[in-house]
């Protein structure tokens, strides 16, 4: 993404562009007070509400980077190898949608020009590969299945392609548009147009002027309901690739027009370029009230947040064990759902063409959480009074579950509050507002209190609302609480008001350990008055199970399942956490890196070996320097076999020891005449492998082992990483 394009429009395009409500323009005689009230006053176009309204949105990156295992692809792949022989696009809709999404976009075409339809305008496409024997469509199949499932579909078409020769031309803008033109008339009804703002070079060395409008021209003419996202003009990127959108999220920003008519629109998603506002996506503040004063127009353009569920887009097994956990999919929710944006989710199928058990397991206990969360709503049909209202706009709209309904005041003012009185008291730790988008967006600041029996008290404060807010915060017990809008731009509508509480969730302390002769393990769950029930015999928890009382002490290698279930009955979702009890004692003479510590002190003694993923957490790492450990078997024992496992995975930086050297003592300081054990393998060997380090002994007898084993230092000249420190993983030590 580094490059900047400028691009002259006329009015007479950004009319087609915008909508009468979600553009208006700044005139120089507007007073601050003028200026504010028509910012409230914006609001989003059709196609832009009815996408708010999606709030979960799915992403699936595959294609040919998925074979390669990269990120980006070159132009000058081998595309033969694509062949996802158990495909199950069906299978991708169903994770999706019973999670509750709405939406999924394909890439149709990452930017190494790959396509997973026939396109007759390339032959870099999936009818020149072995998959169905080049009948393939992957475009066809998924929107297919999309339709069938009643989810929307959309595609990502990435306008920088390194394979097509005519890329860094001007042809290059009608190759795209033939492209479009494909995917926006043979497959149904299109709901988002995806274009990325990455600019790099083609196959030829150049980069491309991209004619954006034209392409935008195109999208509204073929289909006219379909969003065009962060490249486009609806939908602006939030400006990070984290799940996490801004504090303060206006969905009305400045935008380009200046007071000759004359348009300079600067089209360019870049780390300090807007798509269609004359600022960088990536600062703190789009729209404030300092922002929008000095504005020359102002847009409606609301907030996308994309994230993969994985570190990386397309499908690696290394990062099998990385999946996002539940907990965190909700925070990702809470943060961009709950901050006026709406959330596109990435979960890329594998080789096979399938989506990973991990990444379907965490996403089901997202969806279980939100869920419980969301099941109960003490807010509704709840007394309710207000400040001041408008008539036929009165507050109890705020709490009848229609989105559509809202209540405002019956005079601009710019602070007003609403009390709400719960049939009962509750605790309660959630809180969800929405504002009546279709009247625009307005609260500024607002806080909100709760009865404690005599006075009124603060329990969470916040800026912005827009299309949704939600808040968490320290578990409440009340039956009123008050909204008091503090700060607004003109008077406020709230159209939603949702109290909750979510399920409890369980930490354990130490989790995941391995430990010498015994260990006391505690359990938490983060809601009061909450029950634990647990089991140590490795079968699922219930109510029926052991009720936690206190830490529980362990003495042998044990598997802990547990689950809180709070005092309303919500119950948390299974928790698990296993603990290993080391054979031996083991000390160390160069200490592991505490990046990769396995699970700790005793990780190469637990009689846990690791499997060749390095991301299972049991591995441990030395960066640079050799491993060098003592292990004592606290008497004299007879040894015929000492076996030590290594992982070889250049790729992470991560390489097979030179040698091993093994050396037996009686009384742990005369270690002499090692037995030393080379490396057979070229260090350049396949990835992915554990290879073991053994040797078998003859009457032999020892109390004290040392292990050496020889880091190769820095890798090697031939590696991506030449000069820089190089690991060795080790997982056991095994000694009989
Ligand atoms: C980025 C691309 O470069 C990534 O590969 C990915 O497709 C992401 C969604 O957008 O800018």
């Amino acid at each position: 993404m580094n490059r900047i394009l400028i691009i002259t429009i006329t009015t007479f395009l950004i009319s087609n562009i915008f909508s009468q409500n979600n553009f208006v323009k700044i005139n120089s005689s507007d007073t601050p007070e003028q200026i504010i009230e028509k910012a409230a006053n914006v609001t989003p176009s059709e196609r832009q509400y009815e996408w708010q309204k999606l709030e979960l949105t799915g992403f699936i990156h595959f294609g040919i980077n998925t074979y390669d295992e990269v990120e980006w692809g070159t132009h000058s792949t081998d595309i033969t190898k694509f062949n996802p022989a158990d495909i199950d696009v069906k299978q991708w809709v169903k994770v999706f949608k019973d999670a509750g999404y709405k939406l999924i976009i394909l890439t149709a075409k990452h930017h190494d020009g790959f396509c997973l339809w026939p396109s007759k305008f390339t032959d870099y496409n999936i009818s020149n590969t072995p998959f169905q024997n080049g009948e393939g469509d992957i475009v066809r199949d998924l929107s297919n299945a999309c339709k069938e499932a009643e989810v929307k579909f959309g595609v990502y078409l990435s306008p920088w392609d390194m394979h097509e020769p005519a890329y860094g031309t001007p042809e290059y803008n009608t190759h795209f548009k033939n492209q479009l033109t494909e995917l926006l008339t043979n497959y149904g009804e299109i709901a988002e147009v995806w274009f990325d703002g990455a600019c790099g070079e083609g196959s030829n060395g150049k980069k491309q002027v991209y004619d954006w409008l034209s392409y935008y021209e195109l999208i509204h003419k073929l289909q006219p309901q379909a969003v065009v996202a962060v490249m486009g003009n609806d939908v602006r990127w939030v400006g990070t690739e984290s799940g996490y959108g801004r504090q303060t999220e206006w969905s009305v920003l400045p935008g380009f027009v200046n007071d000759k008519d004359e348009i300079a629109a600067n089209s360019q998603q870049q780390e300090s370029n807007g798509a269609f506002v004359p600022h960088d996506l990536m600062e703190e503040d789009l729209g404030s009230r300092e922002k929008i004063l000095t504005a020359k127009s102002l847009i409606w353009y609301p907030a996308e947040i994309d994230v993969s569920i994985r570190p990386g887009w397309f499908y690696n097994d290394n990062e099998d064990e990385l999946v996002k956990s539940p907990q965190k999919l909700v925070d990702i929710f809470f943060n961009s759902v709950g901050l006026n944006g709406v959330l596109l989710l990435n979960i890329p199928p594998n080789k096979s063409g399938l989506i990973h058990s991990n990444d379907i397991k965490n996403l089901q206990g997202m969806k279980y959480i939100l869920d419980e969360t969301f099941k109960d709503n003490f807010a509704l049909n709840s007394q309710i009074k207000a400040t001041n209202e408008l008539q036929g706009n009165e507050s109890n709209y705020i709490v009848d579950n229609n989105p559509e309904s809202y209540w405002t005041t019956n005079n601009d003012v710019s602070t007003a509050s609403v009390e709400i009185k719960f049939t009962r008291g509750r605790s309660f730790n959630t809180l969800m507002l929405q504002e009546n988008i279709l009247k625009g967006q307005r609260i500024e600041k607002f806080r909100v209190d709760y009865w404690d029996g005599q006075i009124w008290r603060t329990f969470a404060k916040a800026t912005t609302v827009g299309y949704k807010r939600l808040l968490r915060f320290p578990e409440v017990y009340s039956d009123r609480i008050k909204i008091v809008i503090e700060q607004c731009r003109t008077n406020p509508t709230l159209s939603n008001i949702g109290v909750y509480k979510m399920p409890p969730e369980i930490s354990f302390k130490p989790y995941d350990a391995a430990f010498k002769d015994s260990l006391l393990v505690s359990i938490t769950a983060n809601s009061m008055g909450s029950k634990i029930y647990y089991t140590l015999d490795g079968s699922k928890p219930n109510e029926k199970s052991i009720l936690y009382k206190d830490k529980i002490l362990l003495t042998e290698s044990t598997t802990i399942n547990a689950i809180a279930i709070s005092s309303d009955g919500k119950k948390s979702l299974p928790a698990s956490s296993s603990f290993s009890k080391a054979k031996y004692q083991i000390n160390y003479i160069t200490k592991y890196n505490d990046k990769y510590p396995g699970s700790g002190l005793f990780t190469l003694v637990d009689g846990v070996k690791s499997i060749p993923n390095f991301n299972n957490g049991k591995w441990q790492g030395f960066n640079g320097n050799d491993m060098d450990v003592v292990v004592d078997l606290t008497e004299q024992k007879d040894i015929s076999f000492i076996d030590i496992g290594f992982l070889n995975n250049i790729n992470s930086y991560i390489f097979l020891p030179k040698s091993v050297e093994i050396s037996l003592s009686q009384d742990g300081s005369d270690f002499s005449n090692p037995i030393i054990i080379n490396n057979d393998l070229p260090l350049d060997s396949p990835d992915k492998q554990r290879k073991s380090f053994s040797n078998k002994f003859n009457n032999t007898t020892a109390r004290f082992i040392r292990i050496v084993a020889k880091n190769i230092g820095i890798c090697p000249n031939w590696h991506k990483g030449a000069g820089e420190k190089a690991w060795i993983f080790c997982d056991e030590i095994d000694i009989k």
